[in-house]
């Protein structure tokens, strides 16, 4: 059993990033087992849910003319279209049905604002608006995060950059993640996130 000031972040593991989802991620329902065995070490488990509404800025759809995974300028900064995907209420938007969510002590849903996405569970991709998840795991005592989910190169290691930016130690689970790596970004997300101090298990 980890210690009490330790929390598992379970990231966006819903049925539209897994095989047949409207933005699968190759293998990502190859974590769940090993993800729900894990939460049984942990006394704070969160998961996090993308949450969309129709039309949200993010997806390629939202802007004519443009290709899902193509980049926009978004005011906050570059912003990849991605494919409409996890629609707030709908099937794709559910967790996927294998993952246990008995355990889980917060569900905390990002990117419902039309107007910016949210990679991170601690901010949207402005960098600026707060989800609220810092102060959570403070009031609970926690000061270590291990992360795992969906996709490793996007909203976890986000995730992970914004926590050691915050003060929280964090590890991120490579082998319970999986990455939609487009364009070397599986690379470039890693190379961040050591550079942050954020350990990778295992060691790429
Ligand atoms: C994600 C792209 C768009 C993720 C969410 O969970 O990594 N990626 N929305
Ligand atoms: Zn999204």
């Amino acid at each position: 059993m980890r210690g009490e000031n330790e929390a598992l972040v379970v990231i966006d593991l819903q049925n539209d990033f897994c095989p047949g989802g409207a933005l699968a991620v190759q293998g990502g329902d190859e974590i769940i087992a090993g993800i729900n065995a894990l939460m049984a070490e942990f006394s704070c488990v969160v998961l996090s849910q993308d949450w969309h509404p129709p039309g949200h800025s993010s997806f390629a759809s939202s802007h004519p003319g443009a290709a899902p995974f193509s980049q926009s300028e978004a005011g906050y900064g570059l912003q990849t279209l991605w494919p409409d995907h996890c629609i707030a209420g709908s099937r794709g938007a559910e967790f996927h049905p294998g993952l246990d969510l008995q355990p889980a002590q917060l569900i905390l849903r990002k990117g419902f604002r039309r107007p910016i996405d949210s990679y991170s569970a601690f901010y949207e991709n402005d960098r600026v608006t707060g989800t609220g998840l810092e102060a959570w795991l403070r009031a609970r005592g926690i000061e270590k995060l291990t992360l795992a989910g969906l996709a490793t190169d996007f909203c976890v290691a986000w995730s992970a950059l914004d926590a050691v930016r915050l003060g929280f130690a964090a590890e991120v689970r490579l082998d319970l993640s999986r990455a939609i790596d487009q364009q070397g970004s599986l690379d470039a997300a890693c190379a961040a996130m050591t550079k942050a101090g954020v350990r990778l298990i295992p060691q790429p």
